[in-house]
């Protein structure tokens, strides 16, 4: 993004007094209201979330209601995101306890269809909600002037081999593998323009692999920590060579609040904290930690496509703007994550054997 309309230069360090988190009932936008009604309690949150099969209201229970406001909806509908960025007050709204509220003055946009294994199956939502909802949203930031903060992958810029001595930097061409993958970097693609274009005050951030509580049982580190506990020995697709680069939930909360409010306007940074592991290693470690054999599992068909290998190089966030992970201990965040697993057994079990299912149908 770095030709722009008006050329770069630093976001006020300001903190926004009211943020629009799409996607905030799902794994990463929970976390992120949590870490900020624990760091910012100046900042209103207000969700806007479909509540998908990946969402759920209750992830954001525990957040004081006087800092949040929960809309349930879709962010393709355009009229309904006009209506919660309108600043004009009507004569109900100013009767009412919400409109004590400032306008919103910032969205930050996590709502995204995001399992590849889905988006092997059917493309469609995926272009839906990732392409024409984040068109939606830009198009809203752009009549509100708002600043926009877009969250995206690195898995847009494709894979690695397991042997290449380099890392995914800002410089890296886009070379996406998966439906999945496409539709983030067509969505990455359209908030560049909008700022090229239109001088949308946006920055993106594309990051490696988040673990941490909350997140679905269909992802890697949740579906073997939940087949251990549920019975059914975990899966590993192929060989389980290939690598992720995993960062803990709460680090990229960190980083993403600090694009927010320092990072420079029109600028992508790459998020990650070293944390390269290959899936099997992790396997490994799960079924160490919960005291099982190191082979109880099964060896199930590969991902079509699958991505070989991820790995950041997150040296421009961490120059720029200081930022740096604080949860570097993998094993122990390991930990922790199958704790909360184990302690919120109500939480995963409605959504286990439907996934299982699925999987079982897509042989793996
Ligand atoms: P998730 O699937 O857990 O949550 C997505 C949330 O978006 C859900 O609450 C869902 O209900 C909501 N949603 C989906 N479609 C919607 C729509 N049309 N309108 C409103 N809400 C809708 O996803 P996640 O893992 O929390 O990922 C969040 C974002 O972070 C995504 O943009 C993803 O691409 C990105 N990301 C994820 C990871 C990761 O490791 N999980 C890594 C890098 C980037
Ligand atoms: O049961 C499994 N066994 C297995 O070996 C599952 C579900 C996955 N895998 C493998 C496939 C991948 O190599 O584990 C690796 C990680 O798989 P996922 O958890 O599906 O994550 P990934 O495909 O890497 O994508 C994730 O990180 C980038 C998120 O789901 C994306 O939203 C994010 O953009």
């Amino acid at each position: 993004m770095s030709h722009a309309a008006s050329s770069p230069s630093p976001s006020s360090a300001t903190v926004p007094q009211h943020i629009l988190v799409t996607g905030g009932a799902g794994f990463i936008g929970a976390n992120f209201a949590h870490w900020v009604a624990r760091n910012h309690p100046e900042t209103h949150i207000t969700v806007l979330d479909a509540l998908t099969y990946a969402g759920k209201r209750e992830n954001l229970d525990g957040i004081f209601p006087d800092q949040l406001t929960f809309v349930h909806g879709d962010i393709c509908d355009a009229a309904l995101v006009e209506s919660l960025l309108d600043r004009t007050p009507s004569p109900a709204s100013a009767a009412s306890p919400a409109s004590a509220q400032p306008p919103i003055d910032a969205i930050v946009h996590f709502a995204a269809e995001s399992h590849n294994d889905n988006s092997i199956l059917d493309a469609s939502p995926f272009l839906k909600t990732n392409v024409t909802g984040t068109y939606v949203l830009l198009e809203a930031a752009r009549r509100h002037d708002l600043r926009f903060h877009h969250i995206s992958t690195d898995e847009v810029y494709g894979d690695l081999a397991l042997d290449d001595p380099h890392k995914f930097t800002e410089r890296s061409p886009y070379n996406p593998s998966s439906p999945y993958s496409a539709s983030k970097a067509a969505s990455d693609h359209l908030v560049r323009a909008w700022h090229r274009t239109y001088g949308l005050r946006a920055t993106i951030s594309n990051c490696s692999n988040n673990y941490g509580p909350y997140q679905h049982v269909e992802k890697f580190i949740p579906r073997q920590i939940t087949n251990i506990l549920a019975g059914i020995r975990p899966k590993l697709y192929g060989q389980g060579l290939a690598v992720r680069d995993w960062i803990n939930v709460e680090d990229h909360c960190s980083a993403i609040w600090t694009i927010l409010v320092r990072g420079r306007i029109g600028e992508t940074y790459l998020v990650g904290a070293n944390g390269e592991h290959s899936n099997i290693d992790v396997l490994r470690m799960i079924l160490e930690h919960m005291g099982r054999s190191p082979d109880d599992f099964d060896h199930v068909n590969d991902r079509p496509g699958g991505d070989v290998r991820y790995a950041i190089d997150a040296t421009k966030i961490e120059t720029e703007l200081g930022w740096h992970p604080r949860f570097t201990d993998f094993s122990a965040g390991l930990d922790r994550t199958i704790d909360w697993y184990r302690t919120h057994q109500d939480w995963w079990m409605p959504d286990k054997m439907a996934t299982e299912e699925k999987y079982r149908r897509q042989g793996h």
